[in-house]
């Protein structure tokens, strides 16, 4: 099954710039700003600029550089709040929630880093 993009959903808004948001980072192929219902201190979604709905969209269908663009850009934001472990942060927990059983709510792809505080553990 073809994926489906709608270019209406809130993040293409923000990247076309029809909506604000807190930018944190802006890289050629990636754009991450803070979460509006932060759940941490730092709460802040990563996204690729091009119309990829969720990750196995991305990882299949974007190219090298995109993904490459997309995935030093993660750990540029990391660096920037400086809660990167390899140069003495705290830590930090990526997620990115796909599809129904996800949960996903914006169908554009987009990371969650969140960090500023004990995250507990997740799975066991
Ligand atoms: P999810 O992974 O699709 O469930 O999360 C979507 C996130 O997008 C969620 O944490 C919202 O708070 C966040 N968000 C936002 O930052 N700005 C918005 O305008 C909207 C949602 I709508």
């Amino acid at each position: 099954m073809a994926y489906e993009y709608d270019d209406q959903n809130i993040f293409a808004k923000i990247l076309r710039g029809e909506i604000p948001n807190t930018t944190v980072l802006e890289t050629e192929h990636s754009l991450a700003f803070r979460d509006i219902q932060a759940q941490a201190p730092e709460h802040i979604l990563v996204i690729p600029k091009g119309p990829y709905v969720c990750f196995d969209h991305f990882a299949n269908s974007a190219t090298a550089e995109e993904i490459v663009d997309f995935t030093r850009a993660v750990g540029q934001v990391a660096t920037a709040l400086k809660v990167d472990p390899g140069t003495g942060g705290d830590g930090y927990r990526l997620l990115a929630n796909s599809g129904r059983h996800g949960v996903q709510e914006v169908p554009h792809l987009h990371v969650h880093l969140v960090a500023g505080r004990p995250l507990g553990r997740m799975l066991r």
